[in-house]
């Protein structure tokens, strides 16, 4: 058996905690992380017939059954994953009755997996019920983003716009837009369902007031989603009330999205 610390996915997840958490993204313990794992590369590291508990995830994620994910813990702070992973980390396995989590590593200290699994599994669902290939799901509080939810309404199209108008490359890199949620209360299976039904449609949703989804192929992908939001959300930001004499126009939008050939949001521009 080969030593799980050394695992490419636990590098992974100790390098993006750690990463979210020196961008200012992930105070105290905000922010998780879920991450599906190849079961043939995770038989490498563990004993998949070992269930070292059973946790209830408190609805049914049928089609996730048999699935394998990496998840942060609940209550656990991001700037202290990578020191003891074993304890602030765990990784599950959807067991046959679609309602209950094995425990296969991790949670040493006698925890369990973040309050925003209904969200996670969720999305995983809603995500690869479109994207196939479709493997991490993560969420922050990044900074700017939410200095933004204070100023512009919480709708997918007027948000997504005002990002795409701050700096070129927006368009490029999430020309499906962001799907933007009111204020909600978070950890239970409503906010769940609001953030799956959004992920049919978007890689990247916002919950109001609270922070943001982003989900990816990788885990390069759904942060570097976020990273781009979140430069954006900066930029959009910055000028304060000073102003703002220069935008990105809509037949700019257009011309650098037909120039890089991605599937834009057409309906998302004026023209
Ligand atoms: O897990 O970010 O949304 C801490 C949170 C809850
Ligand atoms: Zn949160």
């Amino acid at each position: 058996m080969h030593y799980i610390y050394n695992a490419p996915f636990m590098e992974e997840m100790k390098k993006t905690t750690a990463n979210m958490y020196r961008l200012g993204w992930d105070e105290r313990n905000g922010g998780n992380i879920s991450y599906m794992l190849d079961e043939k590369m995770v038989g490498v590291y563990l004993d998949l017939d070992n269930v070292i508990r059973r946790i209830p995830i408190g609805f049914n994620a049928k089609p996730l059954i048999g699935k394998i994910f990496i998840v942060t813990g609940t209550g656990e702070y991001f700037k202290n994953i990578s020191d003891d992973p074993e304890s602030k980390l765990g990784i599950i396995r959807i067991a046959e009755d679609g309602c209950t989590a094995e425990l296969l590593w991790g949670y040493k200290d006698g925890g369990k997996f973040t309050s925003e699994l209904p969200a996670h599994l969720m999305s995983h669902m809603a995500r690869l019920s479109v994207d196939p290939e479709n493997r991490v799901v993560t969420h922050c509080h990044p900074t700017y983003t939410l200095a933004m939810n204070q100023v512009v309404p919480l709708e997918d199209r007027i948000f997504t716009r005002a990002l795409w108008k701050t700096c070129t490359e927006c368009i490029v890199v999430f020309p499906d837009g962001v799907g933007v949620l009111p204020w909600m209360v978070c950890g239970n299976n409503a906010i769940g369902e609001a953030t799956a039904e959004k992920m049919k449609e978007y890689r990247l949703v916002v919950w109001g007031l609270h922070g943001i989804y982003g989900t990816g192929k990788t885990m390069d992908e759904a942060f570097g989603l976020i990273e781009t939001v979140e430069k954006a959300a900066q930029l959009y930001m910055i000028p304060g009330s000073m102003p703002r004499i220069n935008t990105i126009e809509d037949d700019q939008l257009r011309a650098v999205a037909e120039r890089f050939g991605v599937e834009y949001r057409k309906d998302f521009l004026d023209l």
